[in-house]
């Protein structure tokens, strides 16, 4: 994406985006800070979801998918030069191996782009591995698949540590599908001594995040199901191992903000897999079904990290894990990122004193007036002026159809092309 053409589309649009901007920036008590901290913040790109996910039924590609790393690297750096919030990318292996890191390094840094956390996978079968993971990973009955799925986190860890990662994402989808199919105490003890092992292998300066999720693929148990399980382990194994929060592995209508607030106030919240659900798993785009969800969890976020003195843009970490399949994904993904955005800044905006005072006094509608006053101020003009100070777009999206960006690379690429991942 060449900078002059995102730039002059600001320069078209720029007078309206003016008056939108000064009529909201004239209620925000501390502009400035604000601004800088919406500049600051960024969210990790998954590389599997780059290309149109499918569905157990089917895919439908949508023509100039990612064929490889390389290419799918050229996709977030297309996406972070349009928002300039998106300056990472998250591996997982083996759909994406760095064969040859320091090129690929390389290859990254010519976009601004840095590795995040790398995600292994022993939910599949390869094609050349020796054993099965039909019956599970780390938890397995058998100690030759454990030692089999260890050693695959500890070379996810090398390849890591060879992009300048320093984070090993761990999902597991052992579990059980019928009851008396597993001793769930023996499972989790197999689990925890694997995960012992591979956290033995992390570099000091890296951190383990051990994700939960209620069901599915498993449809009885599953061994890390929820956030209880996932910070037993977590607090097991140590200071480097920490809980990730995917916003879809959660039975419907879970608090999610209220988990983040504690795992956050126990030092233990890793970070965040971001996506939007309605029914389980969906990996929606982020706020395509519950802002207002959003919002709130933003809302402990700023509270609790202001409260430990984290640093918001890195302080944990952020990420989406979506696979969507009807949608281009990279307009999916600029969508994402605008929601995480929004929820963020409204977040922002929250009068804190006042909600502060509301709570003391068990002013239940003057706390809830307060945090819909945030929620309900469209803050899409603060959001695009610190984008437009980074140097990205004023509208993402509208720059991607109008330099018909999907149009060159289905020319490049071809129309058939199908990207790694799900
Ligand atoms: C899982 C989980 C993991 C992701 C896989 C593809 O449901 O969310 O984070 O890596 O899907
Ligand atoms: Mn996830
Ligand atoms: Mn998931």
């Amino acid at each position: 994406m060449e900078q002059h053409k995102i730039d002059e589309y600001n320069r078209q649009h720029l007078a309206t985006h003016k008056r939108k901007f000064d009529f909201v920036a004239e209620d925000v008590k501390d502009l400035d800070d604000v601004l800088k901290k919406l500049r600051a913040f960024n969210i990790a790109i998954p590389s599997w979801a780059l290309g149109t996910g499918g569905t157990r039924f089917g895919r439908f590609s949508g023509g100039g998918e990612p064929r490889t790393l390389e290419e799918k690297i050229t996709d977030v750096g297309t996406i972070h030069a349009l928002n300039r919030s998106s300056n990472s990318i998250s591996l997982h292996i083996p759909w994406d191996i760095p064969e040859n890191a320091s090129a690929i390094k390389a290859h990254a840094a010519q976009y601004g782009l840095r590795f995040d956390a790398v995600n292994s996978n022993t939910f599949q079968d390869q094609k050349d591995q020796k054993l099965s993971y039909k019956f599970g990973s780390l938890h397995h009955t058998d100690k030759a698949v454990r030692d089999q799925a260890i050693q695959h986190n500890i070379d996810v860890i090398k390849y890591g540590v060879q992009l300048g990662s320093n984070a090993l994402s761990v999902w597991l989808s052992d579990g059980s599908n019928f009851p008396g199919q597993l001793n769930f105490r023996k499972a989790f003890q197999n689990t925890l001594d694997s995960l012992q092992q591979i956290y033995e292998a992390l570099p000091d300066d890296w951190k383990m995040w051990i994700e939960y999720k209620p069901f599915e693929p498993n449809f009885y148990s599953t061994t890390i199901g929820d956030w209880g399980q996932s910070h037993l382990l977590a607090s097991k194994l140590g200071k480097k191992a920490l809980t990730l929060v995917d916003l879809g592995h959660h039975l419907p209508n879970t608090n999610i903000e209220q988990i983040v607030s504690l795992l956050l106030m126990e030092e233990k919240l890793a970070g965040f897999h971001f996506n939007d659900s309605k029914y389980g798993d969906d990996d929606l785009t982020v706020g395509s079904i519950n802002p207002y969800q959003l919002f709130l969890i933003f809302n402990e976020l700023v509270e609790g990290m202001d409260a430990r003195g984290l640093s918001h843009a890195n302080g944990i970490g952020w990420m989406i894990d979506a696979s969507h399949n009807v949608k281009d994904p990279i307009e999916d993904l600029l969508q994402s990122v605008e929601a995480i955005k929004i929820a963020y800044a409204q977040a922002l905006l929250v009068d804190t004193k006042a909600l502060v005072n509301a709570q003391l006094n068990n002013d239940v509608a003057k706390a809830q007036e307060t945090l819909q006053a945030a929620y309900r101020t469209d803050v899409r003009p603060l959001i695009a002026e610190a984008r437009l100070r980074e140097g990205g777009a004023l509208d993402p999206i509208a720059v991607f159809r109008e330099q018909e960006v999907r149009k060159s690379l289905i020319k490049q690429r071809g129309d058939k092309t199908q990207a790694t991942g799900l």
